[in-house]
């Protein structure tokens, strides 16, 4: 560091960023970049990111390189998964049996059948429709929400536990996936009328974007979705999976899940809603962070 510079600490928000920047699979040498292009000492920005991301696999119980240069500057994290017993087809949820209707490596990709039964889907059905808003995502501006034309469909969120319905399914949810209850945000429902999609997006949030560090205070980034589907449209509204050409059919009491271990499209979760072509769709969407969301 120059004699002149001011001293140069590394505070939380940098230390958010640079973790940030390593699990969305950024080159040390690009994050270096940044960090001396905004004033940092280069031996100074170097201890930082060592130091940084030693705490971070310390964090996450991962073995610390004895060589700096060994640092993984990709760090992924755990992510929620079922205990899939070699050519298992049905797995214990707690409650009730559900099948696996198919598996793929990458993206991880799961289909459930009958996660939930035809009662289960109309009951949430029954609860969410008076409380239709059209929908709003994440501004990852600002940390805040807006209305999203990406989006046509209406939604609403559950609040987590807030009906015994809504408990029973996310204490199965949580069995099936073996992931805790508290580390999900509250169930979102979605009504799609013909027309309307959900264009292909990432679920994660943006490491790059300025809101960001924000949203991430709340339970830390996203690690998996699961979608429900909770009717059967006549035609259209399947899930697509654009970068493998997957596309899951919505089918009643079926569900789609896909986990993603860092906030970066080499995960191949890039998905989205084809438009519905008659009749309505309808789902419920359970997104799993990485620790308590609160
Ligand atoms: O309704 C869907 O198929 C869908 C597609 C993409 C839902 C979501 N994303 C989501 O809820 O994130
Ligand atoms: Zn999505």
């Amino acid at each position: 560091m120059s004699s002149t510079a001011s001293p140069q600490t590394v505070t939380e928000d940098l230390r958010q960023w640079i973790v940030a920047q390593a699990e969305a699979g950024c080159r040390p040498e690009d994050v270096l970049q940044a960090m001396r292009a905004s004033g940092w000492d280069e031996d100074v920005a170097i201890e930082a990111m060592e130091a940084t991301l030693r705490g971070r696999l310390e964090e996450l119980g991962r073995p610390i390189p004895s060589v700096p240069e060994a640092m993984p500057l990709t760090v992924t994290v755990p992510v929620p998964e079922p205990a899939l017993a070699d050519g298992a087809t049905v797995l214990w949820a707690g409650d009730r049996e559900v099948r696996v209707v198919t598996s793929m490596r990458l993206p991880r990709v799961l289909v459930f059948g009958g996660l939930l039964s035809d009662d289960e889907c109309d009951g949430l059905v029954a609860l969410a429709r008076p409380r239709l808003l059209r929908s709003e995502t994440v501004d990852t501006q600002t940390g805040g929400s807006e209305v999203n034309a990406a989006r046509t469909s209406d939604g609403m969120f559950f609040e987590r536990g807030e009906a015994p319905l809504i408990q029973r399914i996310e204490q199965r949810i949580a069995t099936l996936l073996r992931w805790p209850l508290e580390n999900g945000e509250g169930l979102q429902v979605l009504r799609y009328r013909p027309g309307a999609e959900y264009k292909p997006h990432h679920d994660y949030f943006d490491p790059a974007l300025p809101g960001t560090p924000t949203i991430l205070q709340r339970g830390g980034q996203r690690v998996g979705t699961l979608v429900m589907y909770l009717n059967h449209p006549e035609r259209g509204g399947a899930t697509t999976f654009p970068d493998v050409g997957l596309e899951v059919a919505p089918v009643k009491g079926h569900a789609v899940f896909f986990s993603y271990d860092r906030a970066h499209p080499d995960t191949r979760t890039l998905h989205g809603g084809a438009p519905v072509l008659a009749g309505e769709k309808w789902v419920a969407t359970k997104w799993l962070r990485e620790r308590v969301f609160v």
